[in-house]
């Protein structure tokens, strides 16, 4: 049986909505890395809109790969609907390393962290169409630490219908994860329900926000705090 987990807290720098466009935009990357640095995150998530576009140069792949060197931990990307993962998307044309984890296959992708005893699922954008990021979210896996990654939009009231990639409070609670984390709006809001952790972290690139979120199992019960901090 899991106790710990890891055996100590487990801290993700969670970020969203880069839009990526051209070479330069990768020091917002570098930035990322070096936050991560100062934080000493295990782990970075980037959650949709990575990239503003599927047509970004080769050029500028490069200089985001380069960016992403600088990162001595796993990143996890989600594809979001500006960067779906289709034929031709920045995921097929880019080399990013064995250390980017893209969850690239439609319907939904687990991928596994074993020094961190952490499984993360999402459900990319893989074409144009809408989608629902949370719907039918696959059982826990078998690490002690399960999140979910997921990029649209929070369904908060009747000013909310019609919204494309709708996601539901309900499908929150549902989820049977310990962390979801949310991309899709730039600035930092909770959306935790039914006793599930939630948040948009905000774009690091558009409002210099981002999320550090600590995962701590004590005496059997697991804790989830979530911090805006800068970049
Ligand atoms: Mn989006």
């Amino acid at each position: 049986m899991h106790t710990q987990g890891a055996g100590r807290d487990v801290r993700l720098l969670h970020t969203s909505d880069l839009h990526i466009e051209e070479p330069a935009d990768a020091a917002c990357v570098s930035a990322l890395a070096a936050s991560a640095r100062t934080h000493a995150a295990d782990a970075l998530l980037i959650v949709g809109d990575f990239f503003d576009h599927n047509r970004v140069t080769a050029e500028t792949l490069v200089a985001v790969a380069s960016a992403l060197g600088e990162l001595a931990i796993p990143v996890i990307v989600l594809p979001g609907n500006h960067d779906p993962a289709m034929e031709g998307s920045v995921y097929e044309r880019g080399a990013f390393g064995a250390h980017v984890h893209v969850l690239a296959t439609p319907g939904g992708a687990m991928v596994g962290l074993p020094d961190l005893d952490l499984e993360a699922w999402g459900r990319p954008h893989a074409s144009w169409d809408n989608m629902r990021p949370l719907a039918d979210v696959p059982e826990r896996g078998a690490a002690f630490w399960q999140i979910g990654l997921a990029h649209g939009h929070l369904t908060r009231g009747i000013d909310d219908i019609g919204r494309a990639y709708p996601i539901a409070p309900d499908e929150i609670a549902a989820s049977g994860r310990d962390y979801i984390a949310l991309g899709h709006w730039d600035v930092p809001s909770d959306a935790s329900h039914g006793g599930v952790v939630a948040a948009y972290s905000g774009s690091a690139s558009r409002v210099g926000k981002s999320a550090l979120v600590t995962l701590t199992a004590a005496d059997g019960r697991r804790r989830v705090s979530v911090e805006t901090i800068a970049c």
